[in-house]
């Protein structure tokens, strides 16, 4: 099934915009190749018009603390931190062109946000209220009933505690607003049975389901000032903020220009909000929600994936497991550590463990001993003397050629697929599989061994051979371009692959080398090629 909205020639995608309270890891670091990914197979490999949107959550009490702890003032702080993230994103070479990097301090982003708020107080969804429960002042937290025991002190007193973390709760009144949060279940499962893709993995939807069938209740959508004193002010109400994650979802509008209606349409809804399991349901619930009240369009995807974990416990700033991307990526390279995050964590339905030796493994037998052992045979002196693809004939191929051209032409129908419905695992699979096959074809056919002395039907089967084993290694670099782009575009410029040749519509066998700036041999008229580069595609 086609999940992007395939309609329209633009394609927008983001990322959740992280919480500054601590610096980027490795999970973070993840979903935002994911949407790069995306967005570049959109932009390049499809030619829509694509937006990236990500940045940094940077209100609420956590980030005051933070701030205080180091102290620096709030904005002083989120400036740095977020600048980290900034830094990644260009480190890991997601940039893709248009590229907005959203920042809740903005003032850009509070003006999104205060419209929403008004939008929906203008549909009557807002309501003050009092806000009641168990609050814990040094957790600065509210506990529900079921996470608060009771025990009896060292001075034989009988008191409430917070289960969790043993702090001392007290039954707590506050003013607060109230977004009819409650309205909407029936309208969410209904979205949901009319767009059943809408939450992808599949089992994550269920999850949502389940949640929805219980019914919802009305959400506090603000906290007083005095106890939450970083946060962007309740219209109207100095004495309240918005509670956080309103104030985050919102920048998804930000990003897309809202609330300047003209530059909205052109890429909102978003074709996908990319998120972690651990926040589906602000995502999946909350938001869809508020944009029903607000009239707005909803997304049409939310693709929660899975963890990763450091030795079996998830990756997290609290936890200080996280595996530090810059380092990795300095030391193994871009592209590297952006195949490896896609390769072992292909399957986003689950969790993944990170293995540096896992990611050696994934460079040694896929990149170096697939794609780069293929680029350096076919154009090595011994097989391809002249340095030039051959053209062969797809309809007049030598029978032992057949079952390699049919997965050429296989794997991009698959890829497409499989990449449209995130199973970047499987998507790899293709290329890599076709590729391995062109290996084993080659050995096969052993043409280094007929070519210095090939003529009449050896010589026309050794350029049929080098010719298509050439053509898969093509369009391996043109379905590659999204996933490690830097070097699927030093391969394509060693192939001499013209840039207006590298969309998908070229990525299918005897589709390249038709460029009229192309060079060819004098002799045999064949696409000459660039000389291999020293050290090889990707060196040992
Ligand atoms: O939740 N594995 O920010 P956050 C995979 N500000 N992905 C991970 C991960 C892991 N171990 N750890 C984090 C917030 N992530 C809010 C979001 S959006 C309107 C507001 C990724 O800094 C994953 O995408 O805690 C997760 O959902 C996100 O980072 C959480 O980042």
């Amino acid at each position: 099934s086609q999940t992007f909205n395939s309609e329209s020639n633009t394609f927008y995608a983001t990322t959740p915009i992280y919480y500054v309270n601590a610096a980027p890891h490795l999970g973070h670091l993840y979903s935002s190749i994911i949407v790069d990914t995306l967005v570049r197979f959109n932009r390049h490999l499809k030619g829509r018009d694509s937006l990236m949107a990500t940045g940094t959550d940077e209100h609420g009490l956590k980030v005051h603390q933070a701030a205080l702890a180091s102290g620096e003032t709030p904005l002083a702080f989120c400036d740095r931190v977020s600048d980290k993230f900034r830094h990644l994103a260009k480190a890991a070479n997601v940039s893709a062109e248009n590229m907005v990097f959203i920042r809740t301090s903005s003032a850009q982003h509070a003006s999104a946000v205060k419209s929403l708020w008004e939008k929906l107080v203008s549909k009557g969804l807002i309501y003050r209220d009092q806000y009641e429960g168990w609050y814990a002042t040094s957790d600065e937290a509210f506990y529900s009933p079921e996470e608060v025991s009771e025990i009896t002190n060292s001075s034989g007193i009988s008191e409430h505690i917070a289960s969790a973390t043993g702090s001392k709760v007290h039954w707590t009144s506050e003013p607060t607003y109230r977004f009819r949060l409650s309205k909407f279940s029936a309208p969410l499962l209904e979205w949901l049975e009319k767009n059943p893709d809408a939450i992808q993995p599949e089992t994550r939807k269920n999850e949502v389901i389940r949640y929805l069938e219980d019914g919802l209740e009305d959400l506090s959508v603000s906290r007083p000032i005095s106890r939450v004193p970083w946060g962007l002010p309740v219209p109207g109400d100095d004495s309240q903020v918005i509670y956080v994650w309103v104030d985050a979802l919102c920048n998804y509008l930000t990003a897309a220009g809202y609330p300047e209606t003209q530059t909205l349409s052109q890429f909102y809804p978003a074709d996908v909000h990319v998120v972690g399991k651990d926040i589906l349901r602000f995502h999946a619930v909350y938001w869809p929600a508020i944009l029903m009240g607000a009239g707005l369009p909803l997304p049409h995807q939310i693709l929660a994936h899975g963890h990763w974990t450091s030795e079996g416990a998830k990756m997290s700033k609290s936890k200080g497991n996280g595996v530090e991307p810059l380092g990795l990526l300095e030391k193994y390279g871009i592209d590297t550590v952006r195949y490896y995050l896609l390769r072992d964590g292909g399957n986003t339905s689950d969790d993944h463990d990170f293995s540096e030796l896992e990611l050696q493994v994934k460079y040694k037998k896929e990149l170096m001993g697939t794609i780069g052992n293929l680029a350096s045979r076919l154009t090595s002196k011994a097989l391809n003397p002249s340095l030039t693809a051959p053209t062969y004939l797809p309809d007049k191929l030598h029978p032992s050629s057949l079952k390699t051209y049919q997965s050429m032409e296989e794997q991009t129908l698959q890829f497409v697929k499989y990449l449209e419905t995130y199973q970047f695992g499987k998507a790899l699979d293709e290329i890599m599989n076709t590729l391995f096959q062109v290996n084993q074809y080659l050995q096969e056919q052993e043409p280094w061994k007929q070519a210095p002395r090939g003529d009449g039907e050896d010589k026309a089967l050794c350029a049929e051979v080098l010719g298509l084993s050439l053509d898969s290694l093509r369009i391996a670099g043109i379905l590659l371009q999204p996933i490690i782009p830097t070097k699927a575009s030093v391969l394509l410029s060693q192939l001499n692959i013209d840039v207006d040749e590298r969309s998908l519509p070229f990525a299918y066998p005897c589709l390249g080398w038709k460029h009229s700036k192309q060079k060819y041999h004098p002799d045999s008229g064949f696409p000459l090629l660039s000389p291999p580069i020293s050290g090889g595609l990707f060196p040992k």
